[in-house]
Protein backbone atom coordinates (compact mmCIF):
# COMPACT_ATOMS: atom_id res chain seq x y z
CA UNK A 1 0.00 0.00 0.00
CA UNK A 2 1.58 3.33 -0.88
CA UNK A 3 1.98 6.15 2.33
CA UNK A 4 -0.02 9.26 2.05
CA UNK A 5 1.98 12.20 0.66
CA UNK A 6 2.74 15.30 2.90
CA UNK A 7 4.82 18.43 2.00
CA UNK A 8 5.52 21.67 3.60
CA UNK A 9 8.03 24.06 3.58
CA UNK A 10 9.38 27.39 5.84
CA UNK A 11 11.45 29.75 4.75
CA UNK A 12 15.18 30.88 5.69
CA UNK A 13 14.45 34.09 7.13
CA UNK A 14 15.67 34.37 10.54
CA UNK A 15 18.65 33.21 12.36
CA UNK A 16 16.38 30.62 14.62
CA UNK A 17 13.37 28.89 14.12
CA UNK A 18 11.09 30.15 17.38
CA UNK A 19 8.74 27.69 19.50
CA UNK A 20 5.78 28.53 17.73
CA UNK A 21 7.00 26.98 14.40
CA UNK A 22 7.86 24.09 16.34
CA UNK A 23 4.88 23.41 18.35
CA UNK A 24 2.50 24.97 14.77
CA UNK A 25 4.38 23.28 12.18
CA UNK A 26 7.41 21.23 12.54
CA UNK A 27 6.96 18.81 15.55
CA UNK A 28 3.86 17.47 13.23
CA UNK A 29 6.53 16.67 10.19
CA UNK A 30 8.45 15.29 12.71
CA UNK A 31 5.12 12.81 13.42
CA UNK A 32 4.45 12.34 10.11
CA UNK A 33 7.48 11.37 8.64
CA UNK A 34 6.85 7.91 10.86
CA UNK A 35 3.99 6.73 8.25
CA UNK A 36 3.66 8.88 5.40
CA UNK A 37 5.76 9.71 2.47
CA UNK A 38 7.08 12.91 3.25
CA UNK A 39 9.02 16.02 1.31
CA UNK A 40 9.80 19.15 3.43
CA UNK A 41 11.82 22.03 2.10
CA UNK A 42 13.67 25.15 3.54
CA UNK A 43 11.79 27.50 1.08
CA UNK A 44 14.57 29.86 0.19
CA UNK A 45 13.01 31.25 -2.83
CA UNK A 46 9.97 32.55 -0.77
CA UNK A 47 12.67 34.18 1.51
CA UNK A 48 13.61 36.45 -1.67
CA UNK A 49 10.17 38.16 -1.76
CA UNK A 50 11.42 40.37 1.73
CA UNK A 51 15.47 41.79 0.71
CA UNK A 52 18.13 39.78 1.80
CA UNK A 53 21.75 40.39 2.56
CA UNK A 54 23.50 37.10 0.14
CA UNK A 55 25.85 36.24 2.69
CA UNK A 56 22.89 36.28 5.33
CA UNK A 57 20.50 34.22 3.02
CA UNK A 58 23.35 31.24 2.64
CA UNK A 59 23.92 31.20 6.51
CA UNK A 60 20.40 31.41 7.49
CA UNK A 61 19.26 28.43 4.62
CA UNK A 62 21.82 26.33 6.40
CA UNK A 63 20.90 27.05 9.71
CA UNK A 64 17.31 26.30 8.79
CA UNK A 65 18.16 22.81 7.24
CA UNK A 66 20.34 21.89 10.07
CA UNK A 67 17.72 22.97 12.41
CA UNK A 68 15.17 21.03 10.79
CA UNK A 69 17.29 17.74 11.49
CA UNK A 70 18.45 18.70 14.89
CA UNK A 71 14.21 18.92 16.11
CA UNK A 72 13.89 15.60 14.79
CA UNK A 73 13.22 15.63 10.54
CA UNK A 74 15.03 12.32 9.55
CA UNK A 75 16.79 13.01 6.17
CA UNK A 76 15.78 9.17 6.31
CA UNK A 77 12.95 8.69 6.67
CA UNK A 78 11.54 11.74 4.75
CA UNK A 79 13.03 13.78 1.45
CA UNK A 80 14.60 17.16 2.72
CA UNK A 81 15.84 19.82 0.26
CA UNK A 82 15.68 23.07 -0.44
CA UNK A 83 13.11 24.95 -2.91
CA UNK A 84 15.81 26.47 -4.86
CA UNK A 85 17.55 23.40 -5.67
CA UNK A 86 14.19 22.20 -8.24
CA UNK A 87 13.77 24.40 -10.89
CA UNK A 88 10.11 22.93 -11.40
CA UNK A 89 8.43 25.28 -8.66
CA UNK A 90 9.10 28.65 -10.42
CA UNK A 91 7.59 26.76 -13.93
CA UNK A 92 4.88 25.13 -12.23
CA UNK A 93 4.76 29.02 -10.57
CA UNK A 94 3.89 31.13 -13.48
CA UNK A 95 1.30 27.77 -14.49
CA UNK A 96 -0.56 28.82 -10.66
CA UNK A 97 -0.22 32.93 -11.32
CA UNK A 98 -2.32 32.06 -14.61
CA UNK A 99 -4.77 29.91 -13.25
CA UNK A 100 -5.08 32.47 -10.22
CA UNK A 101 -7.86 35.54 -10.19
CA UNK A 102 -6.38 38.80 -9.11
CA UNK A 103 -8.99 39.50 -7.06
CA UNK A 104 -8.66 35.70 -5.73
CA UNK A 105 -4.95 36.75 -4.82
CA UNK A 106 -5.59 40.06 -3.66
CA UNK A 107 -7.78 38.78 -0.48
CA UNK A 108 -5.09 36.71 0.77
CA UNK A 109 -4.62 38.22 4.51
CA UNK A 110 -0.88 37.71 4.93
CA UNK A 111 0.04 39.55 1.79
CA UNK A 112 -2.36 42.53 3.08
CA UNK A 113 -0.91 42.06 6.58
CA UNK A 114 2.76 42.21 5.50
CA UNK A 115 2.26 45.23 2.74
CA UNK A 116 0.05 46.95 4.50
CA UNK A 117 3.26 47.03 7.05
CA UNK A 118 6.11 48.06 4.78
CA UNK A 119 3.90 50.33 2.28
CA UNK A 120 3.33 49.57 -1.75
CA UNK A 121 6.28 50.77 -3.00
CA UNK A 122 8.66 48.48 -1.02
CA UNK A 123 6.33 45.76 -1.03
CA UNK A 124 7.68 42.94 -3.96
CA UNK A 125 5.53 41.83 -6.59
CA UNK A 126 6.87 38.65 -5.36
CA UNK A 127 4.88 38.98 -2.36
CA UNK A 128 1.70 38.92 -4.21
CA UNK A 129 2.57 35.96 -5.91
CA UNK A 130 3.85 34.08 -2.96
CA UNK A 131 1.10 31.96 -2.69
CA UNK A 132 1.08 30.59 -5.75
CA UNK A 133 4.50 29.65 -5.88
CA UNK A 134 3.46 27.62 -2.56
CA UNK A 135 0.67 26.21 -4.33
CA UNK A 136 3.20 24.97 -7.23
CA UNK A 137 5.67 24.00 -4.07
CA UNK A 138 2.40 21.40 -2.71
CA UNK A 139 1.19 20.79 -6.08
CA UNK A 140 4.01 19.83 -7.72
CA UNK A 141 4.46 16.52 -5.27
CA UNK A 142 1.09 15.59 -4.79
CA UNK A 143 0.21 15.67 -1.31
CA UNK A 144 -2.26 14.83 0.38
CA UNK A 145 -1.57 16.42 4.02
CA UNK A 146 0.22 20.22 4.01
CA UNK A 147 1.57 20.60 7.76
CA UNK A 148 0.91 24.28 8.74
CA UNK A 149 0.21 26.66 11.78
CA UNK A 150 -3.31 28.44 11.78
CA UNK A 151 -1.97 30.95 9.80
CA UNK A 152 -1.49 29.17 6.60
CA UNK A 153 -5.26 27.96 6.15
CA UNK A 154 -6.07 30.21 3.83
CA UNK A 155 -2.77 29.59 1.23
CA UNK A 156 -3.68 26.08 1.38
CA UNK A 157 -7.57 27.00 0.76
CA UNK A 158 -6.27 28.77 -2.16
CA UNK A 159 -4.19 25.87 -3.11
CA UNK A 160 -7.35 23.54 -3.73
CA UNK A 161 -9.10 26.10 -5.31
CA UNK A 162 -6.39 26.14 -7.81
CA UNK A 163 -5.56 22.46 -7.87
CA UNK A 164 -9.61 21.44 -8.75
CA UNK A 165 -9.89 24.29 -10.82
CA UNK A 166 -6.67 23.31 -13.14
CA UNK A 167 -8.09 19.29 -13.18
CA UNK A 168 -11.81 20.43 -14.09
CA UNK A 169 -10.59 22.56 -17.05
CA UNK A 170 -7.18 20.21 -18.55
CA UNK A 171 -8.11 17.14 -16.74
CA UNK A 172 -6.90 15.61 -13.62
CA UNK A 173 -3.89 16.72 -12.93
CA UNK A 174 -3.38 17.55 -9.21
CA UNK A 175 -3.65 15.76 -6.20
CA UNK A 176 -6.74 17.75 -4.04
CA UNK A 177 -4.33 18.85 -0.88
CA UNK A 178 -5.63 19.41 2.73
CA UNK A 179 -4.26 21.37 5.27
CA UNK A 180 -2.92 19.59 8.67
CA UNK A 181 -3.55 21.49 11.06
CA UNK A 182 -3.31 20.70 15.40
CA UNK A 183 -6.34 21.97 17.28
CA UNK A 184 -3.41 22.30 20.50
CA UNK A 185 0.20 24.19 19.49
CA UNK A 186 -1.36 25.46 15.99
CA UNK A 187 -1.08 29.14 17.67
CA UNK A 188 1.45 30.00 20.10
CA UNK A 189 1.52 33.64 20.90
CA UNK A 190 3.86 36.40 22.03
CA UNK A 191 5.15 36.04 25.23
CA UNK A 192 4.94 39.81 26.16
CA UNK A 193 1.56 40.32 23.87
CA UNK A 194 0.04 37.13 23.94
CA UNK A 195 -3.01 38.08 21.98
CA UNK A 196 -0.55 38.02 18.68
CA UNK A 197 0.91 35.21 16.79
CA UNK A 198 5.07 34.72 18.31
CA UNK A 199 6.77 36.01 15.13
CA UNK A 200 9.77 35.93 13.63
CA UNK A 201 9.11 39.37 12.40
CA UNK A 202 7.68 40.68 15.88
CA UNK A 203 8.58 44.16 17.29
CA UNK A 204 10.79 43.11 19.83
CA UNK A 205 12.33 39.50 20.59
CA UNK A 206 11.21 39.69 23.98
CA UNK A 207 8.35 37.42 23.72
CA UNK A 208 9.90 35.12 21.28
CA UNK A 209 11.61 31.50 22.59
CA UNK A 210 14.26 31.39 19.42
CA UNK A 211 15.61 27.74 19.54
CA UNK A 212 19.02 29.06 19.03
CA UNK A 213 19.06 31.94 21.58
CA UNK A 214 21.07 30.66 25.11
CA UNK A 215 19.20 28.60 27.84
CA UNK A 216 19.56 31.67 29.90
CA UNK A 217 17.70 34.34 27.72
CA UNK A 218 14.91 31.79 27.24
CA UNK A 219 14.72 31.54 30.58
CA UNK A 220 14.51 34.68 31.19
CA UNK A 221 11.70 35.40 28.37
CA UNK A 222 9.55 32.78 30.06
CA UNK A 223 10.30 33.99 33.33
CA UNK A 224 9.80 37.88 32.67
CA UNK A 225 6.20 37.06 30.09
CA UNK A 226 3.37 39.30 30.70
CA UNK A 227 1.70 38.44 33.79
CA UNK A 228 -2.41 38.18 33.76
CA UNK A 229 -4.49 39.34 36.36
CA UNK A 230 -5.42 36.79 39.55
CA UNK A 231 -3.34 34.30 40.74
CA UNK A 232 -4.57 31.21 39.34
CA UNK A 233 -3.05 29.05 37.40
CA UNK A 234 -6.21 28.36 34.99
CA UNK A 235 -6.77 27.87 31.07
CA UNK A 236 -9.04 30.87 29.95
CA UNK A 237 -7.57 32.53 26.76
CA UNK A 238 -10.00 35.85 27.66
CA UNK A 239 -9.53 36.41 31.02
CA UNK A 240 -5.47 34.71 31.08
CA UNK A 241 -4.22 35.22 27.63
CA UNK A 242 -0.79 34.81 29.01
CA UNK A 243 -0.83 31.98 31.37
CA UNK A 244 -3.68 30.15 29.07
CA UNK A 245 -0.01 30.12 26.24
CA UNK A 246 1.99 29.31 28.63
CA UNK A 247 0.02 26.37 30.01
CA UNK A 248 -0.33 24.98 25.83
CA UNK A 249 3.53 25.75 25.49
CA UNK A 250 4.06 23.45 28.99
CA UNK A 251 1.33 20.63 27.63
CA UNK A 252 3.21 20.03 24.07
CA UNK A 253 6.64 19.75 25.52
CA UNK A 254 5.88 18.45 28.95
CA UNK A 255 3.09 16.00 27.80
CA UNK A 256 1.04 16.51 30.44
CA UNK A 257 -2.62 17.51 30.09
CA UNK A 258 -4.04 21.35 30.98
CA UNK A 259 -6.31 19.66 34.02
CA UNK A 260 -2.92 18.02 35.27
CA UNK A 261 -1.37 20.94 35.38
CA UNK A 262 -4.04 23.15 36.85
CA UNK A 263 -3.91 20.58 39.57
CA UNK A 264 -0.48 20.50 40.04
CA UNK A 265 -0.19 24.58 40.64
CA UNK A 266 -3.14 25.04 42.35
CA UNK A 267 -2.57 27.17 45.55
CA UNK A 268 1.02 27.86 44.15
CA UNK A 269 1.43 31.32 42.42
CA UNK A 270 2.21 32.58 38.33
CA UNK A 271 5.91 32.22 39.64
CA UNK A 272 6.43 29.28 40.31
CA UNK A 273 4.35 28.04 37.55
CA UNK A 274 6.80 30.27 34.76
CA UNK A 275 9.73 28.50 36.75
CA UNK A 276 8.22 25.48 35.73
CA UNK A 277 7.66 26.40 32.02
CA UNK A 278 10.96 28.11 31.53
CA UNK A 279 12.38 24.77 32.95
CA UNK A 280 10.68 22.30 30.40
CA UNK A 281 11.72 24.79 27.45
CA UNK A 282 15.00 25.39 28.13
CA UNK A 283 15.73 20.92 28.98
CA UNK A 284 13.89 20.57 25.61
CA UNK A 285 15.42 23.01 23.59
CA UNK A 286 19.28 22.44 24.67
CA UNK A 287 20.02 19.45 22.70
CA UNK A 288 18.18 20.53 20.15
CA UNK A 289 20.19 23.87 20.17
CA UNK A 290 23.96 21.72 20.18
CA UNK A 291 23.60 19.06 17.57
CA UNK A 292 22.57 22.05 14.91
CA UNK A 293 25.45 24.08 16.31
CA UNK A 294 27.72 20.47 15.29
CA UNK A 295 25.64 20.08 12.25
CA UNK A 296 26.85 23.45 11.25
CA UNK A 297 30.17 22.79 11.66
CA UNK A 298 30.06 19.87 9.32
CA UNK A 299 28.50 21.98 5.80
CA UNK A 300 29.89 19.52 3.60
CA UNK A 301 27.38 16.94 5.58
CA UNK A 302 24.99 19.19 5.44
CA UNK A 303 25.18 19.87 1.85
CA UNK A 304 25.49 16.18 0.70
CA UNK A 305 22.27 15.32 2.78
CA UNK A 306 20.37 18.64 1.03
CA UNK A 307 21.73 17.17 -2.78
CA UNK A 308 20.34 13.92 -1.84
CA UNK A 309 17.11 14.74 -0.83
CA UNK A 310 16.83 17.40 -4.25
CA UNK A 311 17.89 14.31 -6.59
CA UNK A 312 14.82 12.42 -4.81
CA UNK A 313 12.50 15.28 -5.00
CA UNK A 314 13.53 16.38 -8.94
CA UNK A 315 12.43 12.91 -9.80
CA UNK A 316 8.53 13.67 -8.47
CA UNK A 317 8.39 17.07 -9.53
CA UNK A 318 9.71 16.56 -13.58
CA UNK A 319 7.16 13.96 -13.58
CA UNK A 320 3.87 16.45 -12.33
CA UNK A 321 5.32 19.13 -14.34
CA UNK A 322 6.05 17.24 -17.78
CA UNK A 323 1.90 15.75 -17.36
CA UNK A 324 1.05 19.63 -16.75
CA UNK A 325 2.53 20.83 -19.60
CA UNK A 326 1.45 18.12 -21.39
CA UNK A 327 -2.50 18.60 -20.50
CA UNK A 328 -2.09 22.47 -21.15
CA UNK A 329 -0.92 21.46 -24.84
CA UNK A 330 2.43 23.06 -24.47
CA UNK A 331 4.35 20.96 -27.24
CA UNK A 332 6.75 18.36 -26.51
CA UNK A 333 10.39 18.37 -26.54
P1 LIG B 1 6.58 35.70 9.81
O1 LIG B 1 5.96 36.16 11.07
O2 LIG B 1 7.76 36.50 9.36
O3 LIG B 1 5.60 35.41 8.72
P2 LIG B 1 6.63 33.22 11.02
O4 LIG B 1 7.27 33.32 12.34
O5 LIG B 1 5.14 33.19 10.95
O6 LIG B 1 7.22 34.33 10.12
P3 LIG B 1 6.88 31.25 8.94
O7 LIG B 1 8.15 30.87 8.28
O8 LIG B 1 5.93 32.10 8.18
O9 LIG B 1 7.18 31.91 10.34
O10 LIG B 1 6.12 29.95 9.42
C1 LIG B 1 6.61 28.64 9.40
C2 LIG B 1 5.57 27.70 9.96
O11 LIG B 1 5.36 27.96 11.34
C3 LIG B 1 4.20 27.84 9.29
O12 LIG B 1 3.62 26.57 9.11
C4 LIG B 1 3.41 28.65 10.28
O13 LIG B 1 2.03 28.37 10.19
C5 LIG B 1 3.99 28.17 11.60
N1 LIG B 1 3.90 29.21 12.62
C6 LIG B 1 4.48 30.42 12.59
N2 LIG B 1 4.22 31.12 13.70
C7 LIG B 1 3.45 30.30 14.47
C8 LIG B 1 2.85 30.45 15.76
N3 LIG B 1 3.01 31.55 16.48
N4 LIG B 1 2.12 29.43 16.25
C9 LIG B 1 1.95 28.29 15.54
N5 LIG B 1 2.48 28.08 14.31
C10 LIG B 1 3.23 29.06 13.78
N1 LIG C 1 3.94 30.26 3.38
C1 LIG C 1 4.50 29.38 4.34
C2 LIG C 1 5.79 28.74 3.91
C3 LIG C 1 5.58 27.82 2.75
C4 LIG C 1 4.89 26.58 2.78
C5 LIG C 1 4.98 26.06 1.44
C6 LIG C 1 4.21 25.87 3.76
C7 LIG C 1 6.04 28.00 1.49
N2 LIG C 1 5.68 26.94 0.72
C8 LIG C 1 4.39 24.86 1.11
C9 LIG C 1 3.62 24.65 3.40
C10 LIG C 1 3.71 24.16 2.09
C11 LIG C 1 4.73 30.23 5.57
O1 LIG C 1 4.83 31.39 5.52
N3 LIG C 1 4.83 29.62 6.66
Amino acid sequence: MTRPRVLSGIQPTHDSFHLGNYLGAIKQWVELQADHDAFYCVVDLHALTIETDPALLRKRTLVSAAQLIALGVDPNKCTLFLQSHISQHNQLGWIMECLAGFGEASRMTQFKDKSQKSGTDRTAVGLFTYPMLQAADILLYQADRVPVGEDQRQHIELTRDLAGRFNSRYGQTFQLPQAYILKSGAKINDLQDPTSKMSKSAATMQGVIEIMDTPESNAKKIKSSMTDTGREVRFDTEEKPGISNLLTIHCALSGKTIPELEAEFEGKGYGDFKASVAEIVVEYLRPIRLRTLELLEDEKYLLKILREGADKARIVAEKTLSDTYKNLGLVER
